[in-house]
Parts: structure tokens; sequence; C-alpha cells
């Protein structure tokens, strides 16, 4: 089925380069562009140079102000398809037809970083969906998290100055470790509970392919009667949500600091499209009360096992972008973009947001016409009086204004049959106030619960993250007084945050709250499918290795959905050890351990005879044990891998294969395992992504 989004777009595509020679933007034939026009050869340039002149100045404009916020980030194409007809709830049309496919674009994000920051820095990632649907465009625009750190719009601009580098060295670029953001946290208790998640890996992706997203706000959904339903919105990734270790993510921002930006792109280069199932928690407006928290507090989450996620449809990313500047940059999300049967809430968030999206595009886009930009047009047809301005592309005929009778009353309003976005009635009375709602004030039980709904290891993983951002910060007020607000959350955590950073240890609170915990929040239990589709798999070659098998078991790997490189000393082939040649993809010195997500190593593998390369290829081996990553080895590369592994482990890698909790496996096979056995195996630890049970090697 044709894509109109798609057909859009080769409306708007520049001319063809190849379809004639170099012109100026006023259509003048250019035949040279590497010397100004001059007085004679030595003489000055001269102000007549139109082409000169016109290059310089377009190149000088070439920037726009980034983003105040998400300033970095990558976006691609694709299109959503409803599992069923959401009729019942919501009247809004691509969610009817299961046989319709709605066009999208997404743009996934880092907060804090400028355009040129770091991908895998701790951060709350954006995913932002515009849905180009029949009745116009609708953006959904979430984070990786489920909660916001404030509860009202009017505290961004603190909470963005807190986070962002500090005011009189711009440092630190794309990290929250430093005084400023502490010191917000630590007197502003409605962060805690998005610290939380903040500390914990959701915040150090693997891959944008492999997060969950999140509308965050309880929306409403109408139905075509004009009934309400509360609606928070979930993306979950078909390939399971998974992360980087820390000292990985640091270590991966100077190997290569597009590391989920490339992912992304390289993958829907491959056609392994990544893929997420949208689902909703319906709440009925007859239960608003029901919770022991406010459903317009964005800080809060509806456990998912209070009120189950139900799956409405899914959405793929099968198509990158041409131009980065054209599509990714000046792509203009904004919450109040909704279509009928979509509808807001009183969630003062969103509220705020709803003013200040489209305002930051008219700074940010140069004015009012942002929406006629190819990436940004409805594929809906739009008609109104709205005129000139900056930028203004389309002629616009006739009339402009409301009503006339010289135009034909053109553009006619809408029946009051047909489909317009009509507001939801919602009743509201009150006095003017400027007061948080007191059912906004418990800022602990949901922290609380996030905490105690953790695998040991996340448990770990965000002790160690607060030591980390907390040691960073200069004043250790800030750090005492951050601590104290953990003591409100749970006495431990606390304590074995403050042992880390050298304050006291705060004292135990009573009725600190012991929440059911919500075992849906743990990483543990979002681990996807148990495939091992796009996992990127180094293989470790040199001279003397055995082909025949390290084709077979890449062959293996590679139909899994797996992407395997066969690495050596150099670039180019290495011998097999019956003397035919075996081609590599990569050589070790341009990649590294961080890059991959497992470590293969077939027999002859770590044998190049050459000492300062088979210690490279340990290194890479040792750095892929530190962080978590399966390592499969065969032959003699067992022997090897033993010599550097903990005596608790050296004993099971040389006799057994099956997968340990470890996530070494060899091919040291109890009698009549085979080759598959083998691959099996490694396929299952590759699967299981990280395996945090193991003892630190021996130094
Ligand atoms: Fe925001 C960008 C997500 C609260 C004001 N926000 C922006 C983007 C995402 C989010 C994903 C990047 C969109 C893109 O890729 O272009 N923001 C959120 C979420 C929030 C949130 C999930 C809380 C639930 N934001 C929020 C508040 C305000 C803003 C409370 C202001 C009152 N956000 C902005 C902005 C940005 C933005 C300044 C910067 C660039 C842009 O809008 O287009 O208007």
């Amino acid at each position: 089925m044709a894509d109109p989004k798609q057909e859009q777009r080769d409306r708007f595509r520049a001319e063809d380069p190849a379809s004639g020679p170099m012109t100026t933007d006023q259509g003048v034939t250019v035949d040279h562009t590497d010397d100004s026009l001059q007085a004679g050869e030595r003489g000055p340039t001269l102000m007549e140079d139109f082409h000169f002149r016109e290059k310089i100045t377009r190149f000088d404009h070439e920037r726009i102000p980034e983003r105040v916020v998400h300033a970095r980030g990558a976006g691609a194409y694709g299109y959503f398809q409803p599992y069923q007809s959401c009729a019942e709830f919501t009247r809004a049309a691509f969610l009817q037809d299961p046989s319709v496919k709605t066009p999208v674009f997404v743009r996934f994000s880092t907060v804090q970083g400028p355009r040129g920051s770091a991908d895998t820095v701790r951060d709350v990632r954006g995913f932002a969906t515009k849905f180009y649907t029949s009745e116009g465009n609708y953006d959904l625009v979430g984070n990786n998290f489920p909660v916001f750190f404030i509860q009202d719009g009017i505290k961004f601009p603190d909470f963005v100055h807190a986070v962002k580098p500090e005011p009189h060295n711009d440092i630190p670029t794309g990290a929250s470790a430093h005084d400023t953001l502490w010191d917000f946290v630590s007197l502003q208790p409605e962060t805690l509970h998005t610290i939380m998640w903040l500390m914990s890996d959701r915040a150090i992706p693997r891959s944008y392919r492999m997060m969950q997203g999140f509308g965050v706000h309880t929306f409403r959904f109408v139905n075509a009667r004009g009934q309400g339903t509360f609606v928070k919105f979930h993306w979950k990734p078909k390939l399971g949500v998974h992360s980087l270790v820390w000292d990985e993510a640091q270590e991966a921002q100077g190997r290569d600091p597009d590391f989920n930006r490339r992912d992304l792109w390289d993958t829907i280069e491959a056609g392994a499209y990544p893929e997420w199932e949208l689902g909703v928690q319906l709440v009925p407006e007859s239960e608003e009360h029901d919770f022991d928290f406010d459903l317009l507090d964005a800080t809060k989450i509806i456990p998912e096992e209070q009120v189950p996620v139900q799956p409405i449809g899914r959405m793929v990313l099968n198509r990158n972008p041409d131009n980065f500047f054209a599509e990714t940059e000046q792509v203009a999300f904004h919450t109040a973009n909704v279509v009928p049967g979509i509808d807001f809430t009183n969630d003062p968030l969103l509220q705020a947001r709803n003013f200040s999206y489209l305002d930051t595009q008219l700074l940010r886009l140069g004015g009012p016409n942002f929406a006629q930009i190819p990436v940004n047009r409805p594929v809906a047809p739009v008609r109104n009086n709205q005129r000139d301005g900056f930028h203004q592309d389309e002629i616009h005929r006739g009339t402009n204004y409301f009503p006339n009778s010289l135009g034909g009353g053109c553009p006619a309003l809408a029946d009051p049959d047909d489909p317009a976005f009509r507001h939801y009635t919602e009743r509201v009375d009150g006095r003017k106030i400027r007061r948080r709602s007191p059912s906004f004030a418990d800022h602990y039980t949901q922290t609380a619960m996030f905490w105690h709904s953790m695998a040991d290891w996340e448990q770990k993983h965000i002790v160690d993250a607060f030591r980390f951002e907390l040691g960073k910060v200069g004043a250790k007020e800030v750090r005492a007084r951050t601590v104290e607000q953990l003591s409100y959350v749970d006495h431990a955590l606390a304590v074995a945050v403050a042992e880390g950073i050298g304050v006291p240890a705060p004292q135990e609170r009573p009725n600190t709250p012991q929440p059911t915990p919500s075992p849906a929040l743990s990483l543990e239990n979002n681990r996807g499918d148990g495939s091992i589709s796009t996992r990127q798999i180094a293989v470790l070659v040199s001279d003397g290795v055995d082909a025949a098998q390290t084709i077979a078991v890449r062959d293996a790997l590679t139909e899994g959905g797996a992407i395997v490189e066969l690495i050596a000393p150099q670039d180019g082939t290495v011998q097999d050890k019956d003397g035919s040649t075996l081609a590599v993809d990569r050589a070790l010195p341009t990649v590294a351990s961080v890059l991959y997500d497992a470590v293969l190593l077939p027999p002859g593998g770590l044998d190049s005879g050459n000492a300062a390369a088979d210690d490279a290829a340990l290194r890479f081996v040792r750095s892929a044990y530190r962080h978590g990553k399966p390592i499969g080895a065969l032959g003699a590369s067992v022997d090897k891998l033993a010599d550097m592994l903990p005596d608790e482990l050296r004993t099971a890698a040389e006799g057994d294969s099956t997968v340990t909790e470890s996530g070494i496996v060899t091919d040291r096979l109890s009698a009549g395992a085979t080759a598959q056995d083998f691959t099996g195996a490694f396929t299952e630890a590759v699967a299981a992504h990280r395996h945090w049970s193991r003892p630190a090697l021996p130094s």
C-alpha cells in the first residue's frame, strides 16, 4: 500500500544533482567554484562576485538554534498499525482499522547535552512520535521513563537550569553529576521518583531499539459518543529492554560518541527494522479517585499490576531520513498536536507543555510556518486563513478572513455531524489559586516502590550511580541533604549511598513506605522474547584459526539474527590452519569490546604468534568479561580463556558447556554433546544480555 508521507516527501525532494550542472540559488549555471573573482591574479576580491557572496552567506547562516533540551537525537520514518479497532474508547481514525498503516516519524534524544554531545551518557531518552494520520498530525512526545522530575511545568526552567551545564563554566557536558542538579534535587523531593529511574540502568540504554517509551501524562481517549476514558501510553520494544553497564557507557563515549545513533541507522539500513508494541492503560472516569495517588501527577505511574497494559498496535521503523538537518533537526513536536478522539487532562505539567512546544519552535525554526517543512507537513489537507510570516512556502489565493462571502464562504466550518476536533466538555469549577494540590504531596511511596521492585544487581547499580553522581558534587551539604532525602525512601539505600560518599549515615525514619513492589519495573522482567536479533558479536580470529568451525558458528549465529564480525589483528585476511584464507571484517585496533554484545573465540583465534596482538585480544576479552558480556570459546581457545578466568570459573569453563550464571560458554562438552549444543548454549547466553554474578578477574 502506498505510504502518503513518503509520496509527499517525493514532492519536496531537491533537484537531482545529476540532472545538470551546478547552479546558484537563482538557477544560474556555475562553471567555477574554487576561486573568487579578483581584480587581477593577485588582486582583491570583487563585490561583484555574486556567486562568492551567495555561497559564503548561505554557509554563514547554516546553523539554527539547537533545541533548548533534547538537542541531540536521531530519527526514522516508519508506520503504525492497530491490532484491532479501539472505537469503544476513542474515535481517533488511526486507531480504528487494523488494515490501515499510519506513517510515523520518531525522534529519539538525550536531554541534557548539546547537539554534539555523546550518546551513552546517563540521561533520560526522548521518544517522540509524530503520527501523520488522515485527520491531521498526532504527536506523542514521550520519554523512556514513565515519570517526570517535576509536577508543574512552571518548575521546568528551574529544573533544566539545574541539570544543564553550570552557568559560569558551561561544565559538565552530557552529565548530571554536578552540584546544581543535586542541589535542586535535595531541595525538591518531587524529583526523587524520576531521579531513582535516572540512577537505574534505564538511563543508559543499550540501544534506542531496546528501550520502552511512555507518554508519561494521563491523557484522555474520547469515543464517538463523547465519553472519556483516562489513558496512559506505553511503547514496548520487541527486542526487550536492555542497558549498558556504567563503566562501558563511559568508555563508549570515547570509542563511539554516536553509539546509539549509529546503531539505529545501521540496523535500519540492514533491514532489521526495530519494532514496538503500543499499549494502553485505561481507567474509566468513574474510577479517577480510586488510586492512592493523583492521576494528574506526572511523578506517578499506575502500576501495571493494578491496571494492565493492553496492547493496541505496533510500530515499525523502516526508513532512515535522507537528510539529517531537513528532517531530524527540523522536525517539530508539540504535545498539543492531537486529533479527534485524543484529549488532554488537567495535569499541570501537560498544560505547560501545551504552551511551550509551539513557542519554542517559533524561535528554533524561525517563524510561524514551520508546519510547512516537509517532515512536519500533515498528510491531511490544510485549509485556513492563517497567512504570511517568515518562510511562507505556499501561494494562497482568495480571501483570508472568516466569515466571508467574497470567497464563497470558504473555507467553511465543519458541519455539526462532521468529525471535527471538539474539546472534551469536562466540567471545571474552582477559584484562581497558586497552590499545589494536596493530592500531589506524597513523593516517597512510589520512589520506594521502584527501589523495592529492582533485582539485587539493579539495586547495586543504583547505589553505585548515586555514589558516582554525588561523589562528583563538591558541596558536602548537598550530598548530605540528598542522602537525608533518600532516608525517607529506604534507610538501607541511604546508608549504602552515604558510606560511599563520605557523609554521615542518616538516622532511621519511622514509617518509611513499604509499598507492594511492581515486578514490571525490573529490567529482569523485560528481557524480550529470547531472540538474539541484531546483537553484535565479535569473533576474534588470527592466523592459524580453524576457518571451517568459525564459519559454521558464524552462520548459525547470523541465522539467529545476530550481526557477527570477524576481528583480526590486521584488516584483510587471516590464514586458516590448513593454509586457506578467511576474510576479516575489522582490524582490532579500530574496534573495542564496548561496541559489541558478546565475544566468541574460535579454535586458534587467540594465537596469532604476535605477543602484542594477542595481548590486545585478551584485553578485549577481559573488558567484555568486566561488563558481564557472554564469552564463548572453542578448542584451544578454551585454555587461553581459562587461564585468565578467576579460579571459581576456570574449572567450569574447562569442563562444561552449559550456560552458567556467569555467561561463559565453552565446547568442552559432556559426553555426546554436539556443536549445535554449543551454539544453542551461546545463543541463550547472548539473549540473556548480561551476566551479573561474576567474580572479579584476577589482576
Ligand atoms: Fe519536553 C522537547 C519530552 C516536559 C518543554 N520534550 C522535548 C522532546 C521530548 C520531550 C521527547 C524532544 C522532541 C524532539 O525530538 O524534537 N518533555 C518531554 C516529556 C516531558 C517533558 C516526556 C514530561 C512528561 N518539556 C516538558 C516541560 C516543558 C517542556 C514541562 C516546558 C514547560 N520540551 C520542551 C521544549 C522542547 C522539548 C522546550 C525543546 C525542543 C522542543 O521542545 O521542540 O518545548
